[in-house]
């Protein structure tokens, strides 16, 4: 194992692969006495992976309940074995399905040998006590009941949850502690034709090859190069989630569009086309996707480091088109936003890094647990610019309340629904606004890129009454 870990850092020196080794390290030390349960849970996925499938959990009366353990697996990748960090055994964790007005009674056990927690990203309930509270450790051993209402009138879409302790969350994440949140019920905002249609989920991770040519796997839901199989003419609900720590995924179907009608789990007030979906870490989209022409398409992610251009999963036409092509509405949601035209506060963010040294900064501070860098007030709707001035673009993500991109790059945004990630361009600024409206109590804002969060680049914001 040891040798196995040497070998992957020697491909790069790129921090994200830093992670890898650290986990190697804390595997050594661990002497795997957790593995003893793998051998009964995996199977066999596809060629070169054998990490167990996700499993589906949905609620039942209004209770999702369950229980994420979060320990040490042994798998194979490219034939070779190397030891990961994953909920209940998969690669990709158990997938979350809850309806709006649904509880979530979650218990994480960590059976790790360093601290963890939970964050679910993109939902919109209460960062306090232990709701949505990225603040919360806890300790190798231990187990914390999480608790989280979410509210009735919450969107349908895609989320997802994860480690979020800081100073390791990357390598957490990185490691395989990540998993879906579906919030059902996106088809009822649907015209009744296409209301009954199949969905596939594609969980996007990256995970560390073993070969001198592959420092890392592109996956999706836990396994390489996946089929997905479409019938002809068929229109299917895609859901696009990057649940890796870092890479984006430029993903696209060669000869066919994405019609985009939820991002980052907000119904869309306009349904927009595109031939590609851009995803960095965090980043989710639901598309629609007809495919008219019979055979085999690749599903390619584009080159964008540390990811070489690569088929991650290939669509497969089956039987014979007999249903005509359905249209697609215009919206999915009203722009109801009045809200969002008052103005309480202006703020300007500014993203610093310094890569040689790992330093990453939000105006020049790196984060403090113990320190709250922006206070507001339940009800204020604040404007920031958000300013990154490195060579690197900087996904921004704040948790629990959602932002309208109103600008990029100084050129006014035509948005097409609410976003809670957003990509500041190398050099350039992204300008949001950002309603307070109903959650009191401290969350934070970081960037996604979790090696820079964990090394800094993250804040604490306070709603008060
Ligand atoms: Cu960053």
């Amino acid at each position: 194992m040891v040798n196995k870990t040497i070998l992957f850092i020697s491909k790069s020196d790129h921090p994200y692969i830093f992670s890898i080794l650290i986990l190697g390290l804390v595997m050594f030390a661990f002497g795997f006495s957790n593995n003893d349960t793998f051998a009964k849970e995996q199977h066999s996925t596809s060629d070169g992976m054998n990490f167990s499938n996700s499993q589906d959990v949905y609620s039942k009366h209004g209770v999702l309940k369950s229980a994420i353990s979060a320990s040490y697996h042994i798998g194979k990748v490219d034939n070779q074995s190397i030891t990961s960090m994953l909920y209940n055994g998969s690669l990709g964790g158990p997938i979350l399905h809850a309806y709006p007005g649904d509880k979530i009674e979650l218990d994480l056990i960590d059976n790790l040998n360093e601290s963890t927690n939970l964050h679910f990203h993109g939902l919109y309930v209460s960062p306090a006590n232990n709701s949505d509270n990225v603040f919360l450790e806890i300790a190798p051993g231990n187990t914390q009941h999480y608790s989280v209402d979410i509210p009735k009138d919450h969107p349908p879409g895609t989320f997802w949850y994860h480690s979020h302790i800081h100073h390791i969350s990357n390598e957490q994440v990185a490691s395989g502690l990540s998993g879906l949140i579906i919030v059902e019920g996106l088809e009822q905002l649907l015209p009744a034709p296409l209301q009954n249609f199949t969905t596939q989920n594609f969980a996007l991770r990256d995970f560390p090859g073993s070969s001198a040519t592959t420092s890392t796997y592109p996956t999706v839901n836990g396994e390489i190069n996946p089929n997905i199989n479409i019938t002809l003419g068929d229109t299917q609900l895609w859901r696009f989630a990057n649940i890796g720590s870092e890479p984006y995924y430029e993903i696209g179907l060669q000869g066919y569009k994405f019609s985009v009608i939820a991002e980052d789990g907000s119904p869309v007030w306009e349904v927009w086309d595109n031939d590609t979906l851009q995803l960095p870490s965090g980043k989710r989209f639901d598309v629609l996707v007809t495919v008219t022409d019979n055979g085999s398409f690749p599903l390619i992610a584009s080159a964008y480091y540390p990811l070489p251009k690569t088929k991650i999963a290939t669509v497969n036409t089956q039987g014979n088109q007999t249903e005509s092509v359905k249209d697609i509405p215009a919206r999915l949601t009203l722009k109801d936003d009045p809200n969002l035209k008052n103005i309480t506060n202006y703020r300007i963010l500014k993203f610093t890094s310094n890569d040689k040294e790992f330093i990453y900064k939000i105006n020049n501070k790196t984060f403090d647990a113990n320190r709250i860098d922006l206070k507001m007030k339940l009800g204020d709707v604040e404007q920031w610019k958000l300013i990154n001035y490195d060579n690197d673009d900087h996904p921004f993500h704040i948790h629990v309340n959602d932002f309208e991109v109103v600008s990029v790059n100084g050129k006014p945004y035509e948005s097409h629904g609410l976003q809670d990630t957003v990509i500041i361009p190398s050099h350039g600024e992204v300008v949001i606004r950002i309603a307070f409206e109903d959650y009191v109590g401290k969350s934070v804002y970081h960037c996604h890129i979790m090696f820079h969060g964990d090394n800094g680049m993250m804040g604490i914001f306070e709603v008060i009454k």
